[in-house]
């Protein structure tokens, strides 16, 4: 039994659809971010820097932190999604999700979503950080179906989120229909997944995935 500390946003969602792609029994402990309930002492004893997803293998006494690392863990735990003969490129496309995709598109959340008109500068840069990031999964997309080949893997897993929050993402300004094409296919095949689906709505409210 794997038990998550969640709450619902993009890098919990990671690793809820990850537990129910991998059918790994999993129950779910919330962390309500907005009572700042990630810096309780209790939690802190789970993630010292007090950040989600967090889990603890409760069969193998293990606790984890950092979402990638949780996903490389739970596909060597079930054997899959990280098929060997593509592991280096589904490494280099989870990095880029972990180091970019991640960190901009969540600034622009702050800045354009959650406050606008505080810091103009701020919401430009990291619009053109996100057509960036954007550009750069396009592109990639040109080439395969999923990251990391003909495969679906943890790098979409660990993208799928990010992509699905894209009407934070200057709707006006970034069309993903227009001028993201590969994405978008990308991420109605990702959408349609039963596993998806449900790892989405894993708090059972019906929370539906976002369309385009
Ligand atoms: N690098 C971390 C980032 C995790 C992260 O940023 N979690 C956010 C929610 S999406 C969080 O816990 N925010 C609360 C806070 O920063 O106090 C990972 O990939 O797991």
């Amino acid at each position: 039994m794997i038990e998550l500390f969640y709450a619902s946003t993009p890098n919990g969602k990671k690793i809820s659809i990850m537990l129910e792609e991998t059918k790994i029994k999993y129950k779910i402990t919330l962390i309500n971010l907005k009572k700042k309930e990630q810096f309780s002492p209790p939690f802190l004893k789970i993630n010292p820097y007090g950040k989600i997803p967090a889990i603890i293998d409760h069969e193998k006494n293990i606790t984890l932190t950092e979402s990638g690392a949780i996903l490389i863990y739970l596909a060597k735990k079930s054997n899959q999604f990280l098929s060997k003969e593509k592991e280096t490129r589904i490494f280099e496309w989870l990095m880029f999700q972990i180091s970019n995709v991640g960190p901009n598109l969540g600034q622009l959340h702050h800045y354009y979503h959650f406050n606008p008109g505080k810091s103009l500068y701020s919401e430009e840069r990291f619009y053109e950080a996100a057509v960036r990031v954007y550009s750069a999964l396009n592109n990639q997309l040109k080439k395969n179906q999923y990251f990391a080949g003909d495969e679906y893997s943890i790098a979409d897993i660990s993208i799928f989120p990010w992509v699905a929050r894209h009407d934070w993402h200057m709707p006006d300004r970034i069309n993903l229909r227009n001028d993201y094409k590969f994405l978008v296919d990308w991420y109605e095949r990702v959408s349609s997944r039963p596993a998806v689906i449900k790892g989405y709505d894993c708090l059972k409210e019906g929370e539906k995935i976002p369309k385009i």
